[in-house]
């Protein structure tokens, strides 16, 4: 199990390193809407560190991963103090809807676009 959760975490590395390349015509930039955040009940956190989401080198993504008892993974990405993403993946449910990662792209603590765990997504401007 434990090996299944740190699989899991460490592939979110990619997803923040390539930011460049994200296109604009991916799944979530298409809907703008009002994504619910996950709930975090029956979740304990289970490991932080710093990401680069933005590809300059420097760590300025705080991530925090969350556990539950089945397994599925939460992960928040917080930026200067603005909470900017979250990203589930479900265990042993590797394609739709309970896999996702949901963003705010404007700081407004709305979170009005998705991804799935596959696709790129980067740091908002607005948490600089
Ligand atoms: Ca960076
Ligand atoms: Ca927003």
């Amino acid at each position: 199990m434990i090996i299944k959760h740190n699989d899991a975490f460490s592939r979110l590395q990619p997803l923040l390193l390539v930011f460049l390349l994200a296109t604009a015509g991916m799944w979530g930039m298409a809907q703008a809407k009002d994504f619910t955040p996950p709930d975090l009940e029956g979740f304990n956190l289970h490991d932080e560190r710093d990401a680069d989401g933005d590809g300059d080198g420097e760590n300025e993504t705080r991530l925090h991963q969350y556990l539950n008892a089945n397994g599925d993974s939460l992960v928040s990405f917080t930026t200067n103090g603005h909470l900017w993403a979250w990203s589930l993946d479900t265990r042993n449910d590797e394609v739709g809807p309970r896999n996702y990662v949901i963003r705010d792209s404007n700081c407004d603590g709305t979170f009005d676009e998705v991804y799935g765990l596959d696709d790129e997504f980067h740091v908002p401007d607005c948490t600089r």
